[in-house]
């Protein structure tokens, strides 16, 4: 299955996420396509609506102490609901729908969550560090949420004017391409 990431400011990324029903051949087949990309565009995490598919699924790769990712921690999470939440963390958080951009974000610490695999098995799993914050952020995606949403009114604005910027300077640089091809 050919998949693409959708990008920030693209509507698509609002859309609430279905819960899953069907545990089926399409079902895996949309998985076992997440995975390549996230791992080539150097992702930890991705939600099936971020490749336009607006259904309650994710997947994870934490890297290891050295940096790595194994596919063995490879992580398949369908229809998560957050049971429980507590303490508080900050980390900076990328997201591969707003490239390049990075902030410090606040979560909860430690959470507890019910979700399926692939093959509708119930699973409960509790997170803390990296992969709490992972999970946290994957599921706001199935909500339609942005870590940007979380910034400050400043520092959304700052946001909104560097990657305006950014956008422009992708444009042009596509256009110079097309140009020398031509040429
Ligand atoms: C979500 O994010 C996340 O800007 C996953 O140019 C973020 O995989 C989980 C990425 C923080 C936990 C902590 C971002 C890759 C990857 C970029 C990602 C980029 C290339 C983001
Ligand atoms: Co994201």
């Amino acid at each position: 299955m050919k998949l693409n990431i959708v990008e920030y400011p693209d509507k698509r990324l609002r859309q609430k996420s279905k819960v899953i029903k069907k545990f089926d051949k399409n079902l895996h087949e949309l998985l076992d396509s997440m995975y390549p990309i996230m791992m080539n565009t150097n992702g930890i995490g991705l939600a099936a609506v971020q490749v336009a598919h607006p259904i309650a699924a994710l997947i994870l790769n934490i890297p290891e102490e050295d940096g790595e990712q194994l596919e063995e921690n490879l992580l398949e999470i369908i229809n998560p609901v957050i049971t429980s939440q507590d303490g508080e963390t900050i980390y900076q958080e990328g997201c591969l729908s707003v490239p390049s951009f990075y902030e410090d974000i606040k979560r909860f610490e430690n959470i507890t969550i019910n979700y399926q695999d692939r093959d509708a098995n119930t699973k409960t799993l509790e997170a803390n560090g990296l992969l709490s914050i992972a999970i946290q952020h994957e599921v706001d995606h199935l909500n339609g949420v942005l870590f940007i949403d979380k910034l400050s009114y400043s520092r959304r604005k700052k946001f909104e004017k560097e990657y305006k910027r950014m956008l422009k300077e992708k444009k042009t640089s596509k256009k110079d391409l097309i140009v020398k091809k031509g040429a």
